[in-house]
């Protein structure tokens, strides 16, 4: 493929701007066997050049007949020019910690791919502590690279810093699509020393700045300078739908409710949003809900917290990324500088981490697979072994929230899949950490209530009337029968529920009796 590069107008540093060379030349840098920490949140801010000539590579590699494959560690999800090449050229050995391509989420699921998923504030530790080896190479997207060296980063931060720090080698893609207005929004916090050094992160406003808006780099493991003009890759988001729209309802009442009773100020507390099409409604609701002067903490900034800022219902905003739909990104990139203020994209072991989570009091609000009725959460496999995206960050402001909040309509697979089961087929959230369950039937608030009580009020709040009625049944024989009655459960019924019912839809008259 030939690589049309832009001129260089981005990297101001003369010694770098030396290293300036091809896509092609560079993915020649990367060696089989090679541990590469890429950029890339949520499809921004990842390299798009230098992995497609990589998975070429690669591909003309096995063609030859030898074995070449890198392990591929990134902030989360990126875009189809890396993790879809990469993919399909077979040349992934290990990926982590979080990803959403359909070409990468085959291969794990046809077993060709290791797949390690992890807490995202765990990651930038895992290779700091060396749990995962050497880091080769750091390959990074960055929007500059200024006079004196350092780094200008783009729309997603990532673990781009620990990559930088820790790396042998480091390739940067200077990416001139990315607007030089987003120079000052990021907060790079260099303070975090290992323990038993370790130190409290000083932050304690949503949108405090604690370190600088650059990465700082040696310059002598710098060994290419890659430029681009290549957009990032963000689908649209679907407008609401009735059920997200009901669920959003749910929770705005809840949160009122919360106000009222003195749990919480007037303007909430600083809010999570997690993935997908029932986050961003819960944002639509909140834009036409009464609450004010509300504040993120979150992960990514969607085309959501966009509009709640534009209304001014929203002040501030923390996030490690940006994930905006095709129309929202051309609009915030027009208007970048008018964001700096209000929006502040920091790393990933700070947007994810755990102290500062439980000290902000964070409003955690994630999609779920499946929740059983004793309150557990599945955000990850499909029928207990395939894996559909990852725990991501869910973990990280679940477990330290200040109130963990899990929501999916009550069905799937057009309503031939109840989402409310008496045994979740895995668990990622365990019920200690999940407080509150939402479908659009409604909401169980769990906070207070024993395993037993939690398991009525999630029946007769959120499971869907045509799978009510099993629900009850199975629990009131649970109840009557089981081993213990603490958490009653029959457990050859309950491991067989998802094949037994499930992937058939209702059950027929006569798996009733
Ligand atoms: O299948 O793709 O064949 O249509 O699973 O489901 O409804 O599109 O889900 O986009 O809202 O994501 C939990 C995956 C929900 C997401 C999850 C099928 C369904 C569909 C996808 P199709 P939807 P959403 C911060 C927080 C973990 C990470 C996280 C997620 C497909 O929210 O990845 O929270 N969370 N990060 O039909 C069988 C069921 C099913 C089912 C859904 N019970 N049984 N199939 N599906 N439920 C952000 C980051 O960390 C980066």
């Amino acid at each position: 493929m030939a690589i049309i590069s832009p001129p260089n107008t981005r990297v101001l540093n003369s010694s770098l701007a030396q290293k300036i060379m091809s896509a092609d030349e560079a993915a020649a840098l990367i060696k089989s066997g090679d541990q590469v920490g890429m950029s890339g949140f949520t499809g921004s801010g990842y390299p798009k050049a230098v992995p497609v000539e990589l998975a070429r590579r690669i591909t003309e590699a096995n063609f030859r007949g030898e074995k070449f494959q890198v392990s591929v560690f990134t902030g989360a999800s990126t875009g189809p020019e890396l993790d879809g090449a990469l993919a399909m050229a077979g040349g992934i050995h290990l990926r982590l910690p979080y990803q959403s391509d359909p070409e990468t989420r085959k291969r794990i699921n046809a077993g060709e791919m290791e797949y390690m998923d992890i807490h995202l504030s765990h990651v930038a530790q895992f290779v700091e502590y060396g749990f995962l080896g050497k880091l080769d190479v750091a390959l990074i997207e960055v929007t500059a690279v200024l006079e004196d060296g350092r780094l200008v980063p783009s729309s997603s931060v990532g673990n781009n810093k620990t990559w930088l720090d820790q790396a042998e080698r480091v390739i940067l893609e200077v990416n001139s699509w990315q607007p030089m207005a987003l120079e000052g929004m990021h907060d790079i916090y260099y303070g975090l020393e290992p323990p038993p050094n370790r130190k409290p992160i000083p932050l304690l406003r949503t949108g405090q700045r604690i370190g600088i808006p650059y990465f700082e780099v040696p310059p002598e493991k710098v060994v290419a300078i890659v430029l681009t003009d290549s957009p990032d890759r963000n689908s649209a988001f679907k407008a609401p739908d009735a059920s997200s729209k009901r669920i959003a309802g749910h929770i705005l009442e809840f949160l009122g409710w919360e106000v009222k009773k003195g749990r919480m100020p007037a303007n909430l507390l600083p809010l999570q949003s997690g993935v997908g099409n029932i986050a961003n409604a819960v944002l639509f609701g909140l834009e036409e809900g009464p609450f004010e002067g509300l504040t993120s903490y979150t992960e990514v900034i969607q085309d959501g917290m966009i509009r709640l800022l534009k209304s001014g219902k929203l002040i501030a905003a923390s996030a490690t990324a940006f994930s905006l739909g095709p129309d929202m990104t051309t609009e915030v990139n027009a208007n970048m500088a008018s964001y700096r203020e209000s929006i502040v994209l920091r790393s990933q072991q700070i947007s994810n981490n755990p102290g500062i989570i439980r000290r902000l009091g964070v409003i955690a609000m994630n999609g779920m697979i499946e929740a059983d009725i004793y309150g557990n959460v599945n955000s990850t496999h499909i029928m207990g072994s395939r894996i559909q995206n990852g725990i991501g960050g869910s973990g990280d402001f679940a477990r330290n929230g200040y109130l963990s909040i899990f929501m999916a309509p009550s069905t799937a697979q057009k309503g031939t899949i109840s989402t409310i089961v008496p045994m979740v087929s895995h668990v990622d959230h365990t019920e200690h950490d999940v407080q509150v369950i939402v479908t659009e039937h409604g909401l169980a608030d769990l906070r207070g209530l024993s395993p037993r009580q939690r398991a009525h009020v999630i029946i007769e709040n959120c499971s869907s009337p045509d799978y009510k009625p099993l629900l009850l049944d199975y629990l009131n024989r649970a109840e009557r029968l089981s081993y213990g009655k603490h958490t009653p459960h029959l457990l050859t019924e309950s491991l067989s529920w998802h094949s037994r019912y499930l992937r058939t839809g209702r059950m027929l008259p006569q798996e009733e009796n």
